[in-house]
């Protein structure tokens, strides 16, 4: 799939502000691509269809999950932690998008995973420091990112903040969010 495609595609299905944000991520992307010498290419398409089923109807979204054999612990999920591997199967079976890389980094780009493959990362972190982003403590992420260049350290200080803020909410907490904590924790140094 070419980006001017994809771009029609997202801009159709995605409220505009959801589908600005998409164009944000794919732009941080790309440039970070060429920052870690990644495929920017790759890079700007799954930042473009990343959030591609966020508002995609749940139902339809757990029979997705048993129909593909996905995960079944995520039926205990809504769309916030369902809508990257449910969007990672469509873009598939819709689109034909059949790059690895590039459905991986769709598929894990809000739980983050261990072992992530470079593109998985730059969505990952991306996803966090778009420029529009405001959260507390995303210039200090941004530092990791582009000062310091360590993307390993980028994903364990947002899967800390993540976690920290799921927690204060008394939410459930993925197992590739806490596996993607202890991982990175391991791998930032
Ligand atoms: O889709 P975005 O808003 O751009 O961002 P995202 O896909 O990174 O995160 C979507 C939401 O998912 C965010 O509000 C936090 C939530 N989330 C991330 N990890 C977990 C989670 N929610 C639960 N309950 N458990 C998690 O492990
Ligand atoms: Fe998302
Ligand atoms: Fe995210
Ligand atoms: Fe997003």
């Amino acid at each position: 799939m070419k980006r001017k495609e994809a771009l029609k595609v997202a801009a159709e299905k995605l409220p505009k502000k959801r589908f600005k944000h998409c164009q944000r991520v794919a732009e941080t992307a790309e440039e970070m691509a060429e920052m870690f010498n990644a495929d920017s290419s790759k890079a700007y398409l799954a930042g473009v269809l990343h959030d591609y089923s966020k508002y995609d109807d749940l139902a339809k979204m757990y029979q997705t999950v048993s129909s593909e054999g996905l995960d079944p612990e995520l039926l205990e999920y809504k769309s916030e932690v369902l809508h990257g591997p449910i969007a990672a199967v469509k873009v598939k079976n819709k689109f034909g998008v059949s790059d690895i890389d590039v459905l991986k980094a769709i598929s894990n780009h809000t739980s983050g995973a261990k072992q992530m493959g470079i593109l998985e990362k730059i969505i990952f972190v991306a996803d966090y420091i778009e420029p529009e982003r405001s959260q507390p403590g995303v210039d200090d992420i941004r530092t990791i990112v582009y000062e310091e260049k360590n993307l390993d350290k980028a994903v364990y200080a947002i899967t800390k903040r993540n976690i920290q803020h799921l927690l204060n909410k008394d939410q459930t907490i993925y197992h590739k969010t806490l596996e993607c904590l202890n991982y990175y924790n391991m791998a930032k140094e």
